[in-house]
């Protein structure tokens, strides 16, 4: 981050993991010279902040180690008043106009908090680390707060799309709350979430490598490892980054490649991390037991097989390793992104290096041109290891030339530019336009508009049918009108100037055989894929290919097998997927999943999957309820007055479809095209009643 806050003339606000307050001194000269700025927590909340909840159970969880996750309720407390103290230490800087960012998962609930403090400041938030699919999410102790806490911020944003949709699975299961590829909509506002991988910033390495002393340190590595191919692997010692795996496979490759002897060596740089942790130690004693038995086993007098650094090095020295090393072998287990396989890169110009790259990192969805491998599989990674030092230098120098050209131009800047001018799109967007919520219906005016039509003209009423006219019931078939509806819709079409419609969803025989004796009512089931004129028995509209449904019924059929309680509804242009008396939670994720899997299955066929109110629907685009509206303009163009009612998304391509004059009608609290709402099926018949009254 340093080089973006130095181009922005950003403040960092961290913890120094000091337990006690800095002197003034250091105080100020921290802000004036690098503008850090520290963040005091208190002594006994300090330590179990960082190495507690976040890095004993988020960290684990978030890299799927599930069996290395402990929960402490103590250390929740911690984690909570530790982000409150970064809000405090925030709130105190914030000047109107400023953007915050949020590093990581230390301070998962920070945004939440800064926004009940700050309800206009741009917030946005980065994970650096993975997101762990659902099921693994689900298994975090207070992982439900995690998530309302980052859905203060205006921008959310991972590594990779994978994350992201992990993150989105979580917001369905834990929160039931929905979202698109982009969005998200909850506590009234939009928040935007995105993949933005991170880069690095190339030159501020490869400089240190033009300095005369560089050049010379480089010059003598590669004297002292004359004749050998050297191997690197530079690695925070964390159970996440496959250090003994990593050996054992090395091991492999010298005891399977006995001519390798003295000709090879891997420099492993391992940086002492979190070092009070019990598994952190425990790690530690494995990989110096492995390192000694390598090099005890194989080693020579003249040769020592590993060469392992147990501390942090200049910035300089790592840059000269990665230009010296002839393989780079990133192989962690887990990894949010690994900036290290980038660095490597950054640092060939000559293209002369191969990257071994573990397939569980986010930088392999990005750098498909190293040699891919899985950590956990000792033989195909020291097959890879023999592979890359055996490579020909023009196969060499093609991938890392493609490798080069994305690391080069996808760094740190311009994922820093990214996010911001993310944030700022997301920040302006955030409030929810006022047509989602449409107004109260005012009857009053409504009757009044209903009974001043002008005289010769015809009044047109579009009614749907479920949800609208009857409450939904859990079966289908059980929403059969009362008598006080088939009487009202009677007394309704009765008048010779009114055109009714019931425009549903359901197919033809279920309207036809609960409405079809109403005099005067027009029908237009299918979502009005037909129709039929009020007074007439005859069909119009489209006929419908069956084909389809043979390749369509199997998939929906797989899914009722694995949902007790959801059906298939066949109707004459569409299968329906019905999970009403499912398990909401399983039936809302399984829907999903359906509907991911037929939009790739559909995408060359006219069909589309859509979902409504516990339904997956598999239809042809233009049976929609938008469509009949051209339709019975052209043969009522005498229309005075206009009113459609409706529950469902699908009513939405109603109101989308209905002359700006129209009286449009949502029932019910969702988002909505229409002008105006009623809560539910009886203030529909209220409402006509007044008008038949
Ligand atoms: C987290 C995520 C994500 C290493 N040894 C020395 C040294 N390093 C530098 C490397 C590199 C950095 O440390 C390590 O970065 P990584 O990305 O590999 O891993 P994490 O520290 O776990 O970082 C990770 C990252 O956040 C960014 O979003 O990629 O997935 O876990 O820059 O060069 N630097 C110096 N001496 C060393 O001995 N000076």
């Amino acid at each position: 981050m340093d080089p973006i806050l130095k181009r922005t003339g950003g403040a960092w606000i961290g913890w120094s993991g000091a337990r006690e307050q800095l002197p003034a001194d250091i105080l100020s000269k921290l802000r004036e010279e690098q503008s850090a700025i520290p963040v005091r927590l208190a002594p006994e909340h300090g330590l179990r902040f960082y190495e507690g909840y976040a890095n004993q159970a988020v960290w684990p969880l978030f890299h799927s180690f599930i069996s290395r996750a402990k929960f402490v309720p103590e250390n929740w407390s911690s984690y909570h008043d530790g982000n409150e103290r970064f809000c405090d230490a925030i709130v105190e800087q914030y000047r109107e106009g400023d953007r915050i960012w949020v590093h990581d998962y230390h301070l998962m609930l920070l945004p939440r908090m800064l926004r009940r403090r700050l309800p206009d400041a741009a917030i946005g938030f980065f994970l650096h680390i993975p997101f762990p699919s659902s099921d693994i999410f689900a298994v975090l102790p207070r992982g439900e707060m995690l998530l309302r806490g980052l859905l203060g911020a205006d921008l959310v944003a991972f590594h990779t799309h994978s994350y992201l949709q992990h993150f989105r699975r979580s917001l369905r299961r834990l929160l039931g709350v929905e979202s698109t590829l982009d969005c998200v909509e909850a506590a009234g506002r939009r928040i935007r979430i995105e993949a933005l991988p991170i880069g690095i910033a190339p030159e501020s390495l490869t400089s240190l490598l033009e300095t005369a002393e560089s050049k010379s340190h480089v010059d003598e590595l590669r004297r002292r490892y004359e004749g050998s191919q050297i191997l690197l692997a530079i690695d925070r010692l964390d159970y996440t980054k496959g250090l003994p795996e990593r050996l054992r496979a090395f091991e492999r490759l010298l005891r399977t490649h006995p001519e390798l002897e003295g000709k090879v060596v891997l420099i492993q740089v391992a940086v002492p991390s979190r070092e009070n942790i019990e598994s952190y130690q425990e790690l530690r004693a494995e990989v110096h037991e492995l390192v000694s038995h390598i090099n005890g086993k194989h080693g020579t007098a003249g040769w020592v097989p590993v060469n392992y650094i147990h501390r942090s090095l200049p910035p300089d020295e790592v840059a000269a390793l990665y230009r010296i090393a002839d393989v780079a072998w990133v192989a962690p287990l887990r990894d949010g992104m690994n900036l290290v396989a980038k660095e490597y890169v950054a640092c060939k110009e000559d293209g002369n290096g191969v990257l071994i790259l573990s397939t569980f990192t986010g930088a392999a969805a990005e750098m498909g041109e190293a040699l891919l491998v899985n950590p956990m599989d000792e033989e195909d990674s020291a097959e890879a290891v023999f592979r890359a030092i055996n490579m020909d230098a023009a196969e060499k120098r093609d991938r890392m030339g493609a490798l080069r050209e994305r690391v080069l131009r996808n760094d740190v800047y311009a994922w820093g530019d990214q996010f911001l001018s993310r944030l700022d799109e997301a920040s302006a967007a955030r409030t929810l336009p006022e047509s989602t919520g449409a107004i109260p219906m005012p009857a009053a005016e409504f009757e009044q508009a209903f009974r001043t039509a002008p005289e010769r003209k015809c009044r047109l009423l579009l009614l749907d049918y479920d949800g609208t006219l009857v409450p939904i019931a859990d079966r289908p078939p059980d929403a059969v009108p009362g008598a006080n509806i088939i009487e009202l819709l009677t007394r309704l079409a009765a008048d010779p100037r009114n055109r009714v419609f019931v425009i549903s969803g359901r197919k033809s025989e279920d309207l036809e055989r609960w409405l079809g004796n109403v005099p005067h009512l027009g029908l237009a089931p299918e979502h009005s894929a037909r129709w039929r004129f009020p007074g007439s028995h005859e069909w119009h509209g489209h006929t419908a290919p069956h084909e389809w449904k043979q390749t369509v019924r199997p998939i929906l059929q797989h899914y009722v097998d694995r949902t007790p309680g959801s059906f298939i509804e066949e109707k004459g242009f569409a299968l329906v997927w019905h999970y009403r008396t499912a398990d909401p939670e399983f039936g809302e994720w399984l829907a999903t999943e359906l509907v991911s899997m037929l939009e790739g299955m559909l995408a060359d066929t006219e069909l589309r999957a859509y979902r409504g109110k516990k339904i997956v629907e598999v239809k042809p685009p233009w049976a929609n309820k938008g469509a009949i509206v051209p339709e019975l303009l052209a043969a009522y163009p005498d229309t005075g007055f206009l009113c459609a009612m409706g529950d469902d998304r699908t009513d939405e391509d109603l109101f989308a479809a209905l002359p700006k004059d129209a009286w449009s009608i949502f029932v019910g609290d969702g988002v909505t095209k229409a002008k105006y709402r009623l809560a539910r099926p009886a203030d529909v018949s209220r409402v006509l009643q007044r008008l038949v009254d």
